[in-house]
């Protein structure tokens, strides 16, 4: 008999997340046959932004979500310059680099240690790590339980270095359209300097040896939570730490060939077939959508859209940016998407190296073009997540439309117009359950994206209270 099996809410992600799953029989092991992801809650940011001042947009828009404010104010930015013209000074590119950089530091270590590490190893036998399920614990992993607490301390380090050019973090006021607020002097990069080498030194000896640990112990998970194999990434950030192309670049690749083809924007529409939005939108492209909410709706089932590239599903995440920019390239599974999360911490703290000495203290942060009374423009970068990006339409001075599309929301998407599942929906297909009741294999395969639904939907139903059940399925 085959058991659906229901976890509402998923805990240890950002946001709010249903995960359905129907284990069966399968050459006599339990295995995820079916699955499909609900965002619960209905993101009415888009709505928000409507009639308001194009500068409101990355203050607003940067509170989407604690976890990556800062990708959300790099994005509005860049959207607003495209439209009007503008374009930030070195320094101010590179301020917003660092700044960046260090929200995909916390961010990163926030995701290893107290994210994901709890479905491998026991943590303090106190709250917040108990309960906790107990199941397939292998041992061998003492040096990650005693990381935990480090860790917080790490990700604090992070914060704190994003904040001397961010003036503060979460959600940092330093992102405007043309440049930003803060400039350098010596002393603030003598500060930062501090908080890098710590967090260099904290990733290259603690975080990497111990993601590599836990891909060793675990190495079936090198082939367990697969998905289609489909990567995408939108490409983010200055130089290298040789000065040469960006640290990220755009591309994508498609299933085993792994070919690297080009991304071009106008080829993202967003599929609303399985998710409570109002038909008449179906299958736009980010440029012209809207949202319009319908709930109840049949066959619908989650608050994300499903966004598809050329009708496709693609992954976003550190191992797409990694596939694509040649750095990582050793599978797609959910031991490889820890991995090259890790890798491409010291990626980036080592270009923020470089970045930092580029500085001019005294120099120009800001070009002071105004805002057109019309204009469109597309903000595309990077978040710890994977690729983001939005989109504005400005008529009158005002914002006349907005959209954002997040990672989670490619991730975590329904099933599409022609019934393709989403990207953790497919990934989870096939995934070995050892106890129906508890099946911790299908929290190691979606705690490997970094699912945050808080990015991908936000507005919630009021007295809904959690439930975890399993019920029997003929
Ligand atoms: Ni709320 Fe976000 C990131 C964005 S998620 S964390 O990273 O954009 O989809």
């Amino acid at each position: 008999m085959a058991t659906i099996t229901i976890m509402d809410p998923v805990t240890r992600i950002e946001g709010h997340m249903k995960v359905k799953v129907k284990i069966d029989k399968v050459q006599g092991q339990n295995k995820v046959v079916n699955a499909w992801c609900t965002g619960t809650l209905f993101r009415g940011f888009e709505s928000l932004l409507q009639g308001r001042d194009p500068w409101d947009a990355p203050v607003i828009t940067g509170r989407i979500c604690g976890v990556c404010p800062v990708s959300h104010g790099m994005a509005s930015s860049i959207a607003i310059e495209a439209a009007t013209g503008s374009k930030p000074p070195k320094n101010a590119s590179l301020i917003r680099d660092l700044v960046l950089g260090s929200n995909f530091v916390q961010s990163h270590i926030l995701h290893f240690y107290l994210l994901s590490a709890l479905d491998y190893v026991k943590g303090p036998q106190t709250a917040p790590w108990t309960p906790a399920w107990d199941v397939d614990m292998r041992g061998g992993l003492d040096e990650i339980s005693s990381h935990l607490t480090l860790a917080i301390k790490a990700r604090t380090q992070a914060h704190t270095m994003g904040a001397v050019f961010g003036g503060k973090m979460p959600t940092p006021h330093t992102f405007i359209p043309g440049g930003t607020t803060a400039a350098p002097t010596e002393s603030l990069i003598a500060t930062f300097r501090q908080h890098l080498s710590w967090l260099d030194n904290f990733v290259n000896t603690t975080y990497i040896p111990d993601a590599e640990l836990l891909a060793k112990v675990y190495d079936d998970y090198l082939s367990i939570g697969r998905g289609r194999g489909n990567l995408l990434s939108y490409g983010a950030f200055g130089p290298d730490e040789n000065g040469c192309n960006k640290l990220f670049k755009s591309g994508r690749v498609t299933g085993r060939r792994k070919k690297l083809k080009r991304f071009v924007a106008d080829s993202i529409t967003e599929s609303v077939s399985y998710s409570w939005y109002d038909e008449s939108t179906n299958n736009l492209n980010p440029a012209d959508g809207v949202t319009t909410p319908k709930y109840p709706k049949d066959k619908a089932y989650s608050w994300l859209k499903a966004p598809r590239y050329k009708s496709k599903p693609y992954e976003l995440g550190p191992l797409a940016r990694m596939w694509i920019n040649g750095d990582y390239r050793n599978g797609v599974s959910v031991m490889d998407r820890h991995l090259a999360r890790a890798y491409e911490t010291a990626k980036i703290l080592k270009a923020m190296d470089y970045w930092l000495n580029q500085l001019t203290p005294g120099g120009e942060v800001h070009d002071a073009s105004t805002t057109p009374t019309d204009g469109i423009g597309i903000g595309l970068t990077e978040a710890p997540r994977g690729a983001l990006g939005h989109w504005i339409q400005i008529k009158d001075g005002k914002i006349s439309n907005y959209q954002v599309l997040t990672p989670t929301c490619w991730n975590a998407s329904p099933r599409d117009s022609k019934r393709k599942k989403g990207p953790m929906e497919k990934a989870l297909i096939g995934t070995p359950i050892e106890d129906p009741d508890k099946p911790i294999e299908v929290m190691r395969v979606i705690h490997s994206f970094d699912p945050c639904l808080s990015c991908a939907v936000h507005i919630m139903r009021p007295n809904r209270k959690p439930v975890i059940l399993r019920a029997g399925c003929p």
